[in-house]
């Protein structure tokens, strides 16, 4: 069975609470939906969250990218092809999230043909993964009242804190008031978006050593070389790669380097593929992974479960999958629920990506 086609449909969803985080803002989720068509009549589907200030690209750039140079390489190989239809994607450097999305919905057209879950296919592992929320910069008695009400209503108990913020103290009290507030049981951790210096990012791991975070993610500029490795090698906890670590290389690169020892597992970056290579990677290097959130709608948080929860390695960590909570509305065909701070594996063949047909028509851009 062969790639007919593939179609990228821009579409809009408002947020109805905005997230910030030191390296931009997401007033509204404006992504673009990934099908691919086979030539027996089979469609797998993905979403790409365009995020300039991460990989560089846009809603058009993504489109552009998939229409005018993915597309016609990729029609007529085989669905099969994994290898062949990432060796043509990987001749085009960049676009990472254009590239996942074309390998995951190759991934859920397989599974459609098969009958099969694609998280089976890949490993099967578990059922369900243990979920944790990510909160973006507000007030610390905000940032408590919203965690609070996440255990309350979801029973999450691991929270991401966005901080790079100056002066230090904003982001320094804010964790103090989390951990004060949520008590001892509760995981959290931080992620900087690279919004401050080795030696900033120094000061509030001394300042905030009595909290038990779990580690500190993108501290500072991984390319400023030293500094990251000398933060990593003097941090009483991990120090964890995530836009610095985008694909396998670089993956590789900052753990043999000394830039992180933890590493952001991202399927809107990586697909399924490049993500299962950095996983075995990871695995193999006795470095810990956790999947991350590329703020995904329900069609990205979907794919994301399948894959986590495949592998033991990444379903032994707390998984990035709330944040579509925020936003106003989702396309999923069947919308992910979180109990007892867990979700489940989307039941069915194929990735757990179907989309809502009306709901696509009401949000799409291009008519
Ligand atoms: C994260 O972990 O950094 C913020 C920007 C982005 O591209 O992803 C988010 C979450
Ligand atoms: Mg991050």
């Amino acid at each position: 069975m062969k790639i007919a086609a593939i179609e990228a449909i821009p579409y809009t969803i408002p947020y109805r609470h905005p997230l910030h985080f030191a390296s931009g803002s997401v007033h509204e989720a404006d992504h673009v939906l990934i099908r691919l068509r086979t030539d027996e009549g089979l469609v797998g589907t993905a979403d790409t969250p365009p995020r300039p200030y991460t990989y560089g690209e846009t809603q058009k750039s993504i489109i552009a990218v998939v229409e005018d140079i993915f597309a016609p390489q990729l029609i007529g190989v085989d669905i099969f092809d994994r290898e062949k239809v990432q060796a043509i994607l990987y001749r085009t450097v960049h676009n990472q999230t254009a590239k996942g999305a074309v390998d995951i919905a190759l991934w859920d057209v397989i599974g459609k043909v098969l009958g099969q879950p694609v998280t089976k296919l890949l490993g099967g592992y578990t059922d369900s993964l243990r979920v944790s929320h990510m909160l973006g910069f507000k007030p610390a008695p905000e940032l408590l009242a919203l965690a609070l009400e996440f255990r309350e209503k979801h029973g999450i108990n691991t929270f991401k804190l966005k901080t790079g913020r100056r002066p230090l103290h904003l982001d320094v009290e804010a964790a103090r008031v989390l951990r004060e507030g949520l008590g001892e049981e509760a995981e959290l951790y931080m992620d900087a978006n690279r919004g401050w210096s080795a030696v900033e990012a120094a000061e509030v791991l001394r300042r905030t050593a009595d909290l038990g975070l779990q580690f500190l993610e993108e501290p500072d500029d991984a390319r400023e070389v030293l500094g990251r490795r000398r933060l990593a090698a003097n941090s009483p906890i991990p120090i964890a790669a995530d836009e610095s670590a985008a694909n396998l290389g670089e993956a590789a690169r900052e753990i043999l380097t000394g830039g992180a020892n933890l590493l952001a597992v991202k399927t809107a970056r990586s697909g399924f593929t490049e993500a299962a290579k950095i996983v075995g990677m990871a695995e193999g290097m006795g470095i810990d992974v956790y999947i991350g959130n590329q703020i995904d709608t329900q069609v990205g948080t979907a794919a994301s479960v399948t894959f986590g929860a495949a592998f033991a390695h990444t379903a032994k960590r707390a998984a990035e999958l709330s944040n579509y909570l925020d936003m106003a509305d989702d396309l999923l065909a069947e919308p992910l629920v979180i109990t007892g701070g867990r979700i489940r594996v989307p039941e069915g063949s194929g990735a757990g990506t179907a989309v809502d047909e009306e709901k696509l028509s009401h949000y799409r851009t291009d008519r």
